[in-house]
């Protein structure tokens, strides 16, 4: 039985119950990180737990530990769960209280879930690309924030998996933001183009470790939104997530885009973010 971070405490999975008046339940009224674990280790702690605080500071919540505390907390758990590789998913939710659009009173606490997943690098998508579907962004104008309100994200990639492709990329008025659960780049002529961190996209922290790696392997790049005209005429087009790394994108909309399986620069992000999680995590087999 795998044990779950409850509250603060390490617990066993079927110990707990949720609280069918949990804000997060009821409303969404919450927040949420992905992290990703190689080796036993968590692979960009610092810029998720950052990310996490800022999420809460825009919704207003406060997190009723400190980020030292919640680290702690988060390796005792893939400790405790023997977990080598996979991930950590942690939501915070604004606590529970009798159903009222209002917040609750300052005596609720956030309620703190984490639990753990087993997973592989996707090497084979990794290697020989996914396929996209071009659908509308329909979401509300602070994706910035990794909220638990995912049903615009939801829909959209359900109908992507309808459509028999692995992701759908959105669209607000023919310009691409990202991905519903990744962000999007495309390379045209040498320069890398991914839309900039506003309050349309979340600020992927792949998203970062692949804008670093341009600068490690000296790739032009413009963070500078692109239309879905471009991104069908792009050299090469990829996707990045936690999971997901960096991942080329072979279709869209039953369309072959770029330069068919030339993933020229690509493969040289991907070798510098594998590059990234081995100084950080050591080394993967
Ligand atoms: N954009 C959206 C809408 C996302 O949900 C995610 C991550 C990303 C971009 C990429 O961000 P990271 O690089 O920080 O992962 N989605 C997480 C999720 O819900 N499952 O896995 C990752």
């Amino acid at each position: 039985m795998s044990y779950i971070v409850f509250n603060g405490e390490l617990l066993k999975r079927d110990t707990i119950s949720i609280d069918i008046e949990d804000r997060g339940y009821q409303f969404g009224d919450g927040i949420y990180e992905v992290i990703r674990v190689y080796n036993g280790r968590l692979f960009t702690w610092g810029e998720h737990v950052d990310r996490l605080y800022a999420s809460a500071e825009k919704i207003r919540m406060i997190i009723p530990y400190t980020k030292e505390e919640m680290k702690t907390m988060m390796e005792s758990l893939v400790e405790k769960n023997q977990l080598t590789e996979g991930t950590v998913y942690l939501q915070l939710t604004r606590g529970i209280a009798p159903r009222n659009h209002a917040f609750p009173g300052t005596g609720v606490q956030a309620v703190l879930v984490a639990y753990t997943r087993i997973g592989e690098r996707p090497l084979k998508l990794m290697e020989e690309g996914v396929d996209a579907l071009v659908v509308d962004d329909k979401r509300w104008l602070h994706c910035d924030i990794k909220s638990l309100n995912l049903l615009g994200n939801v829909l959209a990639h359900q109908e992507a998996l309808d459509a028999g492709c692995y992701e759908a990329i959105l669209h607000r008025d023919g310009v691409i933001t990202e991905g519903s659960h990744t962000n999007v780049s495309i390379v045209s002529d040498g320069t890398l183009y991914t839309h900039p961190a506003n309050n349309l996209i979340l600020n992927g922290i792949s998203r970062k470790v692949m804008l670093q790696a341009c600068k490690t392997k000296a790739i032009s790049f413009k963070e500078e939104a692109f239309t879905v005209d471009q991104l069908m005429k792009a050299d090469e087009v990829f996707i990045t997530s936690t999971t997901l790394e960096i991942t080329p994108v072979r279709r869209i909309n039953g369309q072959p885009v770029g330069m068919e399986g030339r993933y020229t620069v690509i493969r040289q992000l991907q070798e510098a973010f594998a590059a990234e999680i081995e100084a950080e995590c050591g080394s993967l087999h």
